[in-house]
């Protein structure tokens, strides 16, 4: 990919292309049955300030002193924009390969490779100690903030207390909120410096507020965990918290496989797991031969039109961090970019136009007509949609790949 890139801008931390791909839908614009009905109880009885002091007295008996409480929430008004931006629910979906592009842009390449060598002893360091390879950090740090450069500029207190106030997910916004509010009282970062992404992402790692309360790290030894203005801070809790996600030092997150004729693409399907050497005697080709590995999955970001991948629990780790294989597979890319592999062979279908919000609604709304079972239809392509796809797709003899396209729409349009 890297010798096709064009001139499509990156975007830290964008969400991904969404028809596309597996559980790439950031958790947080998922919202339950249960979060909807929560919306209505919270955002329509309670004024801002009806909500806030009720939701003091939870701060308070969650272990939140009065004064953390009463600084944080000083002059703290709703943000209509982080409304805006939590009910958009986006009709277009940019395809993965323009997504990668974006993400592997040579300029990004080339910063990562500058850092690299600037930070070459703290990544040392932070190797030998967590075991994550540097590579992986850097391209980790470029997706989330440009490194550094780009890590939202928003109250996360005011974020979050709009979001717990009114947002499509109230209860996930308040726990979010909790964990903010004892990073100030740790005393970590002043309120006015706790800056992050609308959705409350924080920092050159944008990490939630859970997430920075359980995994950042003082690095620099400051007596402060600063993923704002320190990058060894935030390169070290980006290493933590990949460890913590099961990382495997030495390993690779997957590598790029072709498939051999007639081969049955239902298994290409990231809840199947297999060890390489049975992948091999599927005939699977290009497989590292001095490596093994238990449990990898197949993994078609664009369908079996598009190049294919063989996934492994660096992969799975990474998913934690942005639970989204279009991500996982940039950072996978991106960090062999620094060292100058990492192109993909196999060549994406791009005369393909993904489905768009309403397309995805119609092709799950057909395929319960059907008789196949999607699930409610959100427009969301999860592992239900897929199977509902591939029963559709094996019923018509086509290649069971569970891939979402214009063509198996206008299929069932015509039933
Ligand atoms: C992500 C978090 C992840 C969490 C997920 C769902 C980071 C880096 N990643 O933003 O831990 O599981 O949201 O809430 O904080």
């Amino acid at each position: 990919a890297a010798s096709a890139m064009s001139l499509v801008v990156a975007c830290a931390a964008e969400p991904l292309a969404q028809s596309t791909l597996v559980s790439n839908v950031p958790a947080a614009s998922q919202p339950s049955d249960a979060t909807i009905a929560d919306v209505r109880s919270e955002a329509t009885h309670l004024s801002f300030s009806q909500w806030r002091e009720q939701f003091r007295a939870e701060a308070l008996a969650a272990g939140i002193s009065a004064a953390t409480f009463d600084q944080a929430f000083a002059g703290v008004q709703p943000d209509p924009a982080v409304i805006e931006a939590d009910r958009s629910q986006p009709e277009f979906t940019r395809p993965v390969w323009q997504y990668l592009e974006g993400a592997i842009s040579p300029q990004r390449v080339r910063s990562g490779r500058r850092l690299l060598s600037e930070h070459a002893t703290t990544l040392d360091q932070i190797e030998a100690r967590y075991g994550v390879d540097r590579e992986t950090l850097v391209a980790v740090w470029g997706l989330e903030s440009s490194f550094g450069q780009i890590m939202g500029d928003k109250s996360v207190i005011r974020s979050l207390a709009t979001l717990a106030h009114e947002g499509r997910r109230p209860a996930f916004a308040k726990s979010q909120l909790i964990a903010a509010l004892e990073i100030l009282q740790h005393g970590d970062v002043a309120p006015q410096r706790m800056r992050g992404s609308w959705a409350g992402a924080m920092g050159q790692t944008q990490f939630i507020p859970t997430t920075y309360n359980t995994h950042a790290v003082d690095f620099d030894g400051d007596g402060k965990r600063d993923i704002w203005n320190s990058s060894a801070d935030a390169l070290a809790s980006a290493a933590h918290y990949l460890q913590a996600s099961g990382w495997k030092q030495g390993k690779a997150w997957g590598f790029e496989v072709e498939l051999p004729e007639g081969f049955d693409y239902a298994l290409a399907d990231t809840e199947i797991r297999k060890p390489l050497a049975e992948w091999r005697s599927l005939g699977l080709r290009n497989l590292p031969g001095d490596q093994e590995e238990a449990s990898a999955s197949l993994l078609l970001p664009a369908g079996h039109r598009g190049p294919a991948f063989l996934i492994m629990d660096n992969f799975r780790a990474i998913l934690r961090y942005n639970n989204s294989s279009a991500y996982a597979l940039a950072i996978g890319l991106l960090a062999e970019n620094f060292q100058g592999k990492g192109d993909v062979a196999g060549s994406w279908p791009r005369g393909e136009q993904p489905l768009s919000r309403s397309e995805r609604l119609e092709l799950q709304e057909r395929l319960v007509a059907q008789g196949f079972d999607p699930g409610t239809p959100d427009g969301i392509i999860g592992a239900n949609t897929r199977k509902a796809i591939r029963g559709f797709q094996q019923r018509l003899g086509w290649p069971a790949d569970g891939h979402p396209t214009q063509e198996l729409l206008g299929r069932l349009r015509a039933h």
